[in-house]
């Protein structure tokens, strides 16, 4: 049994050719923490995401929505609405309408999460990391704001004194999280942002702790190539949260669990150094710029065994 521990726009490219070559169960753990109630709808960006880019529906190009989306209820509320920088597309609005209405009947994220699954015909298990509420909030100039505000309102463009995770310290894992860790052949955590993107998946108390008993290969695919994010902001995440953005620094940050790390070929001078840290280091082409490069990649971390 594989488990994946993904989130974020990053991660959906090793996602999708992982799903495409792995035949036996896949649990895919996603990040809860960019949650946000908006225009009255519960909306969970990163479980969208893999729902979407699963059943091939996703807008690759933008990395999040859905392809060939509409914008007019969008249009129709702008005048009114405070909330209309947040891009919500005809189609997408369908998702977050039956998501509310199944939370308002009392349903958890689980149970939602596997109805929407279902609906989209998704042949692995997606899970959100908790069912309970965990924000992440951005530090910027003594404000204190949720992530979407910081990435999405303000482009990503304030300054980040830090990273905070509201709620993570009484959160509980989601049900079948904590089994699909401890009974993992290999986890394979995603190139998402370490601090956005994973950070509150890993960070939630009984999942560090499982990740760090585990005897299984958990093998981290770096978001970092030649010092730089792939993309998004995990750069001035990683500044503020005192990490060098490099894959030395992002050893650092994962140093706690992983047995192994993913690297790309023009980062190999810092080989030996993440080798010093008892990381096994395999040396790839991991930027994926179409479908083939999605899986060829995928097939070289599912050929990671010893
Ligand atoms: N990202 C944007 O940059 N602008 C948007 O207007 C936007 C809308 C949006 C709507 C639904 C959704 O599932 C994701 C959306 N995202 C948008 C992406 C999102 O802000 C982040 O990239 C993720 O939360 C990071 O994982």
């Amino acid at each position: 049994m594989i488990t994946i521990i993904t989130g974020g726009t990053g991660s959906i490219k090793l996602l999708r050719g992982l799903d495409s070559i792995v035949n036996e169960n896949m649990n895919i753990i996603v990040n809860v923490g960019d949650n946000i109630n908006l225009f009255g709808y519960y909306i969970c960006p990163d479980i969208d995401t893999t729902i979407y880019g699963l059943s091939n529906r996703l807008d690759v190009e933008r990395g999040w929505g859905i392809k060939g989306d509409t914008f007019n209820f969008l249009e129709s509320i702008k005048e009114d609405s405070k909330e209309s920088w947040f891009q919500i597309g005809d189609k997408d609005l369908e998702t977050h309408v039956k998501r509310t209405n199944l939370k308002n009947n009392g349903l958890n994220l689980s149970e939602i999460t596997k109805r929407l699954s279902e609906d989209f015909k998704i042949r692995h298990r997606i899970m959100p990391a908790s069912n309970d509420k965990i924000e992440t909030t951005i530090i910027s100039n003594d404000d204190e704001m949720h992530l979407q505000e910081f990435w999405v309102k303000n482009k990503g463009k304030l300054d980040i004194s830090d990273v905070k995770y509201k709620g993570i310290d009484n959160a509980k894992p989601a049900e079948g999280v904590i089994k699909s860790i401890k009974e993992a052949d290999k986890i394979i955590i995603t190139p998402g942002n370490p601090i956005s993107s994973i950070g509150p998946t890993i960070f939630i108390k009984e999942i560090k702790k499982a990740l760090q008993k585990s005897r299984s290969k958990k093998i981290l695919v770096s978001p970092i190539i030649h010092k730089k994010p792939v993309s998004g902001p995990a750069g001035k995440m990683f500044t503020a949260k005192g990490y060098d953005i490099s894959v030395t620094g992002l050893t650092k940050y994962y140093k706690d669990f992983i047995t192994d790390i993913v690297i790309d070929n023009t980062d190999i001078d810092e080989k030996k150094e993440i080798e010093k840290m008892q990381k096994i280091t395999h040396v790839r082409n991991i930027l994926m710029r179409n479908k083939q490069e999605e899986v060829r990649l995928a097939k070289e971390v599912m050929n990671i065994t010893k």
